[in-house]
C-alpha cells in the first residue's frame, strides 16, 4: 500500500544523508536520485517474494552484451502502480514531477533495436509471470551522447551514473572470478529490479562491474613508479568502461572480446553455484536453464559452459555437450555479411587460451559428426567453426544451440532458405521464426497517456495493457466521426509537446499542423535516409520550380546515431543537415517545408517522437532490414507506414491492410533477379530530377568539406572496391518512392479518411506486443511456466 507520510519522511531522510540538505533545495538530478532510493523500499520486498517464489522453477536467462534500457522511473511507478499518488504527493510539497522526471539520464547500454528488444522482453516476461533473468555489463559509459555541431555529429562521453545509480544494487556477496591469460579480475554483480506491470513477478536484470582483484601496488607505488601502481586497477576496470558504438560492422577489437567473454564467464558461474547448491545433479542443468543468446555476442558461452562442465566439475565430454546444447538458444538479427561475428584465432589464444582448448575440440566434433552425416570432405569447409584463422561466432550458435530463430517470417525465411540453407539442411527442426514485438506499457501507456485514456475508455477496461490484441475491438470506431475527431485531437497535442521540446533542445520552430515525417533509427546505408533526403530535395525543387503546386506542409525529422568510424553514415548526417539548412533559408519554403535532425535520438527523445507522428519511414532495401521494432512504435501510436516490402513491415501491413499503408519498391525477389547486371548509371542519366538532387553532392550547392560528399556520390554510381554501384538500390527505387510520398500528400489532406487509416493501424497492431513475442520463446523454445 501506498504510505504518504512514510515515503515523505524516507524522502527527508535521504535528502540529508546523501546530498546534506533539504529535498526542495536540492537540484533535480539529486531530487531524482532520493526519490529513487525512496521507491526502492517499497521494491525490494516485492522482489524476495518473487525470488522465493520462483525458487526450485525452470527459468530462461537472456544473455546479451547490450540493453537499451531507457529511464527508470517512471516506467518503475507505473509498474508499482504508483505514478499518480507519487505525482500528487510531490505536487503538495511544490515540486514538479515533470522535472525530476527529466532529470533522469537514460541508461543507454546499447546500440539500437536489438538492445531495445531485450529492454521489452525482460518487461514482458516480468509482467506475464514467465522467471526470466536478464544478465549482460555494466559499462561505465553508454553510447555516446550525440552533439550536432555546424551540421556534423559531435560524440561526447556518456557517464550515465554521475548522479548515482539509485536502481542499482551492488551484490558483493556474490562477486565471481573470471580469468584471462595472465590475470584474473572480478566481476561485480549490481541488480537491476524488473518489475512486471502490476508486481506480479519482479525479475532480476544482473549487469556486471569489472574489478581489479588488487586495488593498489604498494611496492609500486613506494619506488615512485605511480603508473605502475595502479595499472592492474586500470587494466580491469577498462573491460567494461565503455559500450562499443558499432552496431553492424565487426571491428575486431581485442578489448570487445574481453567484455564478451568477461560477462559470459560471470554469468554462467554465476548460474552454477547457484544452482549447485541446489544438490540436483549438474546433469539437470538444462531441466532449469534455458540461455537465449541475443545474437553472437555471448556465444562464447558455448564453449565457456563445456569449459565449466569438463575441466571444473569433472563431468565428460560428451554429456557435458549434451547439456550444453539442451540449454542454448541462438537468435539471429541480421542477414548483412559484414555483421557476422568472426574473431582471429589469435585473440583467443592469446586472451582465454582455455577456452580456444575448448572450441578447437567442439570444431573437430563438428567435422566427425558431418563427415558420419555423410557431407564429402569438400563440402566441409563452409561448415568449420575454425576458419582459416578465424573463430566464426554463428557457426558455433547454430552447432551449440538447441534452437536458431530469425526476427521476422521474411527474415527467417531467408536464413532457411538462402543465408544457412546448408545449416539448415543438417538440423531443418532447429530453425523457428519469434517475430518481434514491442512492449506496450513503454510505448503506448508511457509515452502517449492521452490515447492510452481514450483506448481504456472506449474499450470499457485496461485489460489491452497486458493484452494488446484487445484494440481490435477498437475497430467498430473507424468510421464513428465524433471519436475519429476526438483521436485527432490526441495527435495534435501530440505533436504540439513534441514541437514544445524540440524548439527547447534544438532551437527550432515546427508547425504542429504540417504533416510530422519521421525517421527514427541508427544510420545506416542500407536504411536509405539518404532516400529519404534525396525526396526532400525533389520537393524543394518542385516548389521553386512550381511556387504554386499545391503541397501538403511538412515537417520531415530525422534522429540517428552514426558508429563514429562510419564515414559515409556521418557524410549522410551532414548531409541532411546542410538540406535543413538549405530550405529553412529559402523564404519560398516558409510554411511549406521543414526539416529537423534532432540530436542524441535515444529511448527518452523516443518516448516523445513516435505519438507525434503522422508518417513512419520504413525505407530499407529489402532482405536487409532482419525486423525493425521502430516501426511497430509508430503502428502502436496510430501513424502509417511508408516502406519497403523488408522485415516486420511485411508481418505489419498484413494485420493492418495495404490499403491503410503505403508500400512501395523492390522486393527481395526483384532484387534477386537485377543485381547482376544493375546498371544505376543509365538511371541517373535518364532521370533528370533524380540526377539534379544527386548532382548537389557535387556540384557546389554544398561544401564539400572533405571529399565525403564526392565519395557518396561515387559510391551511387560506380561503387567501392567492397560493393558494387548503388549497392542499396536507392536510385532504382526513388521514382516510385516519390510517387508513393505523392499519395501520401494527397491523402493526408482528407482529414477524416487520414484519421481512419491511423486508427486501423493502431487497433490491428496486438500482434506486435512483445508480450506474444515471450509467449512463443517461452512455449517454443524455453519450456517454462508462469508463476
Ligand atoms: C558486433 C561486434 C563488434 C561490435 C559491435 C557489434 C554489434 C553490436 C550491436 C553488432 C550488431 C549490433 C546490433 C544490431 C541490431 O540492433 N540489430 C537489429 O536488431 C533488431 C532486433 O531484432 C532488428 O529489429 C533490426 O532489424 C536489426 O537491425
Amino acid at each position: 500500500m501506498f504510505n504518504h507520510e512514510n515515503l515523505k519522511k524516507r524522502i527527508d531522510l535521504y535528502a540529508m544523508t546523501t546530498f546534506g540538505g533539504e529535498f526542495k533545495q536540492l537540484l533535480d538530478s539529486e531530487k531524482y536520485v532520493v526519490l529513487s532510493k525512496a521507491m526502492m523500499e517499497n521494491i525490494v520486498p516485492y522482489w524476495n517474494d518473487s525470488r522465493k517464489e520462483t525458487e526450485g522453477m525452470k527459468k530462461a536467462y537472456y544473455l546479451s552484451s547490450e540493453y537499451l534500457l531507457g529511464r527508470f522511473l517512471t516506467n518503475n511507478l507505473i509498474a508499482m502502480d504508483t505514478k499518480d499518488d507519487v505525482k500528487r504527493m510531490l505536487e503538495e510539497m511544490g515540486v514538479d514531477y515533470n522535472e525530476i522526471e527529466e532529470s533522469e539520464e537514460d541508461p543507454a547500454l546499447g546500440n539500437g533495436g536489438l538492445g531495445r528488444l531485450a529492454a521489452c522482453f525482460l518487461d514482458s516476461a516480468a509482467t506475464l509471470g514467465y522467471p526470466m533473468d536478464g544478465y549482460g555489463i555494466r559499462y561505465d559509459f553508454g553510447l555516446f551522447k550525440q552533439k550536432i555541431v555546424d551540421g556534423e555529429q559531435v560524440e561526447v562521453a556518456d557517464n550515465w551514473t554521475k548522479y548515482g545509480d539509485p536502481w542499482g544494487i551492488r551484490k558483493v556477496s556474490e562477486i565471481v572470478r573470471v580469468t584471462f591469460k595472465g590475470s584474473e579480475i572480478y566481476a561485480v554483480p549490481y541488480d537491476y529490479a524488473v518489475i512486471g506491470y502490476g508486481k506480479k513477478l519482479i525479475n532480476t536484470l544482473r549487469l556486471w562491474k569489472a574489478e581489479s582483484l588488487e586495488e593498489f601496488d604498494f611496492r609500486a607505488f613506494n619506488d615512485q613508479k605511480y603508473d605502475q601502481a595502479v595499472k592492474a586497477k586500470n587494466d580491469a576496470e577498462n573491460i567494461a568502461k565503455v559500450l562499443y558504438p558499432n552496431d553492424s560492422y565487426e571491428e575486431g577489437k581485442k578489448l570487445r572480446l574481453k567484455q564478451q567473454y568477461f560477462f559470459v564467464s560471470a554469468s554462467l558461474q554465476d548460474m552454477i553455484r547457484k544452482f549447485k547448491k541446489k544438490d540436483i545433479g549438474l546433469e539437470k542443468f538444462p531441466q532449469f536453464h534455458s540461455i537465449q543468446l541475443n545474437d553472437t555476442h555471448p556465444a562464447v558461452a558455448i564453449p565457456e559452459l563445456m569449459r565449466l562442465l569438463t575441466r571444473k566439475e569433472g563431468l565428460g565430454w560428451d554429456e557435458a555437450w549434451a547439456i550444453t546444447t539442451a540449454t542454448f538458444a541462438y537468435t539471429n538479427h541480421t542477414l548483412l555479411a559484414e555483421a557476422l561475428e568472426q574473431w582471429p584465432e589469435r585473440y583467443y589464444q592469446e586472451l582465454i587460451p582455455q577456452v580456444y582448448d575448448v572450441i578447437t575440440k567442439i570444431n573437430s566434433m563438428l567435422l566427425e559428426d558431418l563427415r558420419k552425416k555423410g557431407i564429402h570432405d569438400h563440402d566441409l569447409s563452409r561448415y568449420e567453426i575454425i576458419h582459416n584463422g578465424n573463430i566464426r561466432m554463428a557457426w558455433m550458435s547454430i552447432y551449440g544451440s538447441k534452437s536458431i530463430n530469425g526476427v521476422a517470417r521474411l527474415h527467417t525465411d531467408l536464413l532457411i532458405n538462402k543465408e544457412l540453407n546448408y545449416w539448415y539442411k543438417l538440423y531443418p527442426e532447429k530453425f523457428n521464426n519469434k517475430t518481434n514485438g514491442i512492449t506496450q506499457r513503454r510505448w503506448l501507456l508511457q509515452s502517449n497517456p492521452e490515447l492510452s485514456e481514450l483506448v481504456t475508455e472506449l474499450l470499457g477496461s485496461e485489460e489491452w495493457i497486458t493484452d494488446l490484441k484487445k484494440l481490435k475491438d477498437l475497430g467498430k470506431y473507424t468510421n464513428d466521426d465524433e471519436v475519429m475527431e476526438r483521436f485527432l485531437d490526441i495527435k495534435g497535442t501530440k505533436k504540439q509537446q513534441l514541437a514544445e521540446y524540440i524548439k527547447q533542445e534544438e532551437g527550432e520552430d515546427i508547425d504542429p499542423d504540417s504533416l510530422f515525417d519521421i525517421q527514427i533509427k541508427r544510420l545506416h546505408e542500407y536504411k536509405r535516409q539518404l532516400l529519404n533526403a534525396f525526396h526532400i530535395l525533389y520537393l524543394y525543387y518542385e516548389i521553386k520550380e512550381n511556387p504554386e503546386k499545391n503541397t501538403v506542409p511538412r515537417t520531415f525529422i530525422f534522429g540517428a546515431k552514426a558508429a563514429p568510424g562510419y564515414v559515409r553514415a556521418k557524410a549522410i548526417i551532414k548531409f541532411i543537415n546542410d538540406i535543413a539548412g538549405l530550405v529553412k533559408n529559402d523564404p519560398l519554403m516558409k510554411g511549406r517545408l521543414k526539416i529537423v535532425f534532432v540530436q542524441n535520438y535515444r529511448v527518452s527523445y523516443a518516448e516523445k517522437l513516435f505519438p507525434a507522428a503522422d508518417l513512419s519511414e520504413q525505407i530499407s532495401t529489402a532482405g536487409k532490414e532482419a525486423s525493425g521494432t521502430g516501426n511497430m512504435k509508430f503502428m502502436l501510436n496510430g501513424a502509417p507506414t511508408i516502406g519497403t516490402y523488408d522485415g516486420a513491415n511485411i508481418e505489419i501491413v498484413e494485420e493492418a491492410g495495404e490499403e491503410n499503408n503505403y508500400i512501395f519498391g523492390l522486393r527481395v525477389e526483384d532484387i534477386e533477379e537485377i543485381k547482376d547486371t544493375y546498371n544505376p548509371e543509365a538511371i541517373y542519366q535518364n532521370n533528370p530530377k533524380l540526377r539534379r538532387v544527386m548532382d548537389t553532392l557535387i556540384d557546389g550547392t554544398f561544401e564539400d568539406q572533405d571529399g565525403a560528399y564526392r565519395e557518396l556520390h561515387n559510391s551511387l554510381l560506380y561503387g567501392a572496391h567492397w560493393h558494387r554501384a548503388d549497392n542499396y538500390f536507392i536510385l532504382k527505387d526513388f521514382d516510385e518512392y516519390r510517387k508513393t510520398q505523392e499519395k501520401v500528400d494527397i491523402d493526408y489532406r482528407d482529414r477524416l479518411g487520414w484519421a481512419r487509416k491511423c486508427w486501423l493501424n493502431m487497433s490491428n497492431s496486438g500482434k506486435f506486443s512483445s508480450d506474444r513475442t515471450i509467449e512463443q520463446y517461452a512455449q517454443d523454445i524455453w519450456n517454462i511456466d508462469k508463476i
